[in-house]
């Protein structure tokens, strides 16, 4: 690889680029055909489903299509019930899954006494047809578990969160049952647990173990819950002020594997990316739905006399989406700055992609001109495994630019958010052996 080549690149103009691109493409030979179809390769799961769509050469069955497939994504809901007692937690554990601070006329109001017998749904701020569901408290004496859960209308939520701080209590495990028994799933989560440990800690100061004490909290719990009869109980224990710690990405992970589809891809996007674990899940799960805004960004193309007339709007909301998820918009990072007591200039330092730097649409161009030249060669591998393809967007080189620049760009932008989070929360010692790539230019470096 030739890479210490890019500074000379780097001093030429957008402009020069292009006129010089022959230039440009011999300086890359040792790159080569073979390494920059690797660099640009497009990935065989994306070509076999794009040859399935395109069937036929009609562009606007070809473009409804792909767009309706985009369209039952975006219209799956995902209804999440949060239940427990009265002070256990549950506003706030709503607030922090969707990332809004007390004080937001969006969030739900925390700290008080809850009056209502109805369920009040929460709207997650990026994707509307996720709703969290704050229920009401179950801990009054006459709790009645199979009332409560028709009351509640339990048949429209897709899962129950079941919430409880400090002590286990009959009336969790009569609910779980009641859930279980009306065939809907249940998670059980032991909220402020960085309460427990404080008070541990504060109780037993020389032999306090905060591997054991989660421990002998957790084994209380699934002792509980089997005693009722709940055989394999699910049990993460959670502080919705450090959702980074403890079992939350466990929480996660379990949700994502027992959902479905497209309703495992919208709760991996609507959960807070707090671990680069659950960085690197949202980016796959993002990266498989990008042929699709690639070749709907690139229909204006196939008009005759624009060859590389891409959908700039589309591409712009798409990327805008991407960074947003990653929490790398102002008003997330605004808000990460706060729950980790880190300067928020000392986040956004971390955030070093081109895109991630200057969000802008002159710098998207930038990126598609330079995708442009090196596209030649993949657009031609394009065109060999979906022929049709070429016929609908002008030589596929401008669905290989759209298709570059979201794959580069979900790339910088997971890569960003990876280093936010190592900074905001002081992981640079799990995150030693793991490489970072080298500051990107522009979307070839990736
Ligand atoms: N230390 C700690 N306190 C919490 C946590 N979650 C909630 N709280 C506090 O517990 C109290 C009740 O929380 P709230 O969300 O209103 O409970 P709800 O009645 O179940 O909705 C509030 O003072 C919260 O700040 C947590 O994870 N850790
Ligand atoms: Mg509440």
């Amino acid at each position: 690889m030739c890479w210490f080549l890019f500074p000379f690149f780097l001093q030429l103009s957008e402009e020069s680029i292009i006129s010089h691109h022959w230039l440009f493409l011999f300086f890359l030979l040792p790159l080569t055909q073979e390494n920059l179809v690797a660099a640009m390769e497009i990935q065989d799961m994306d070509l076999a489903e794009m040859t399935s769509i395109i069937k036929s050469q009609v562009i606007l069955e070809v473009s409804s299509k792909v767009q309706s497939l985009l369209d039952s994504l975006e219209m799956t809901t995902l209804e999440i019930a949060v239940t427990g007692e009265s002070g256990a937690g549950k506003s706030t554990f709503i607030n922090a899954l969707l990332g809004l601070k007390d004080g937001d006329p969006r969030a739900a109001p925390t700290g008080v006494i809850e009056t209502t017998n109805s369920p009040t749904p929460y709207h997650h701020p990026r994707l509307p047809r996720v709703r969290l569901w704050d229920l009401p408290g179950t801990g009054t004496p006459s709790f009645q578990a199979e009332h409560y859960l028709k009351q509640v209308e339990f048949e429209k939520y897709d899962f129950f969160i079941i919430l409880a701080s400090e002590r286990f209590r009959q009336n969790h495990a009569e609910l779980a049952r009641a859930v279980a028994a009306m065939g809907k799933h249940f998670y059980f989560v032991r909220s402020k647990v960085d309460q427990d440990l404080q008070a541990s800690r504060r109780r037993r100061p020389t032999r306090f173990q905060e591997v054991q004490v989660l421990r002998e909290i957790e084994d209380d719990c699934l002792r509980q819950l089997k005693k009722e009869g709940l055989d394999y109980p699910k049990v993460f224990l959670v502080s919705s002020f450090e959702l980074h710690r403890f079992d939350f990405q466990r929480l996660q992970d379990t949700l994502a594997e027992e959902l479905e589809g497209h309703k495992r891809h919208v709760l991996l996007l609507s959960f807070p990316s707090v671990t680069t674990e659950a960085v690197q899940k949202k980016k796959h799960s993002l990266r498989k739905h990008i042929w699709k805004k690639a070749l709907l960004a690139c229909f204006v193309s196939a008009l005759p006399g624009c060859p590389l007339h891409l959908n700039i709007p589309l591409l712009m909301s798409t990327l805008d989406s991407y960074r947003r998820s990653f929490g790398l918009d102002e008003a997330s990072m605004e808000a990460l700055a706060i729950t980790a007591s880190k300067p928020s200039y000392e986040l956004k330092k971390q955030v070093c992609s081109t895109l991630g730097k200057d969000f802008s649409e002159n710098s998207v161009q930038g990126i598609l001109r330079q995708a442009a030249v090196y596209g030649q060669v993949a657009a031609q591998l394009v065109k060999n495994k979906v022929p049709l393809l070429d016929n609908l967007v002008a030589g596929g080189i401008s669905f290989v630019a759209a298709y570059y620049l979201l794959h580069t760009a979900l790339d910088s932008f997971a890569q960003d958010a990876e280093r936010v989070l190592v900074r905001a929360y002081d992981l640079e010692d799990e995150f030693q052996g793991l490489t970072f790539y080298p500051p990107e230019p522009g979307f070839i470096y990736d």
